[in-house]
């Protein structure tokens, strides 16, 4: 038989251990930041926000698996699991849809939500909808970024939450959003299969500021240099904006331009 002693002294080593489990979380409640740079370990403390069954494409390897969402001050972070590797900005039929104001009787209706933004990344184009006017749109007017850029299993995607895709109207009209990624080729995965979305709460409190990294030389003997892929044809090159880009990097030794045709270097004196 358990004495009153004994069951007050139970009660209070239950009460120790909920506070070692709940502390941790209240530890780690602020985000990590995430880096974009198609690597995934900046997401590890973070647990999956859904994860969709595995196989349940109707045909093809694209097979939406796992999705994680954070967020810092600017913005908002997805990385997304695809099944087969492929080049999320090509030669793909997967898009977004983001419910930025969590109403469904706002936007595009879609799969039980009301997407303010429509992204698809094959094509690279989407569509941004305010009331009943649908503006076109590229990756400049959400601040768009996705990792890696070479062919994945895998992708980290970044969207400013400062957008304003019209110029005039916030691309994040809420603290809480719903996403949905459609495959609208031949495999027709849904995330989530069940409509209405995944629901994300933005977190208010952010990772602190990333302390600047100089590039000062600290060695007399060593030199940086900084190779930059134009993507301009050579005629469209003009020199006097290759110099003004020059002068704006300061401490550099040496900045070289390269695309298809032409690779010009320049040289500190
Ligand atoms: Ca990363
Ligand atoms: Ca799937
Ligand atoms: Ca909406």
């Amino acid at each position: 038989m358990i004495s009153r002693m004994g069951i007050r002294m139970m009660a209070k080593s239950i009460t120790f251990l909920i506070t070692l489990i709940i502390f941790p979380v209240l530890i780690f409640a602020q985000p990590p930041q995430i880096f974009m740079d198609g690597q995934f370990e900046d997401w590890q403390s973070l647990f999956p926000l859904y994860s969709d069954p595995l196989g349940d494409q109707q045909s093809g390897n694209l097979d939406f698996g796992r999705l994680w969402v954070t967020n810092d001050a600017d913005y908002l972070y997805l990385r997304i699991e695809v099944g087969g590797e492929i080049n999320i900005q090509d030669l793909n039929n997967i898009t977004l849809y983001l419910d930025t104001d969590d109403n469904a009787n706002t936007g595009i209706a879609i799969h039980g939500i009301g997407a303010e933004l429509q992204w698809t990344f094959g094509t690279r184009n989407g569509l941004f909808k305010v009331g009943s006017n649908s503006f076109p749109i590229t990756h400049r007017n959400i601040g768009l970024v996705t990792m890696p850029t070479i062919s994945s299993t895998e992708f980290e995607i970044a969207l400013d939450r400062n957008a304003q895709p019209d110029n005039q109207n916030p691309l994040f009209g809420g603290n809480t959003i719903r996403v949905v990624f459609i495959d609208q080729g031949a495999g027709q995965d849904h995330l989530p299969d069940s409509p209405g979305g995944v629901l994300f709460t933005l977190a208010a409190q952010y990772p602190p500021p990333l302390t600047p990294i100089s590039i000062r030389r600290n060695e007399a003997n060593s030199f940086r240099v900084l190779s930059y892929n134009v993507l301009l044809e050579e005629n469209s090159i003009l020199q006097s904006e290759l110099d003004k880009t020059y002068s704006q990097v300061e401490y550099l030794d040496s900045l070289i331009f390269t695309n298809k045709k032409l690779t010009k270097v320049y040289e500190s004196n």
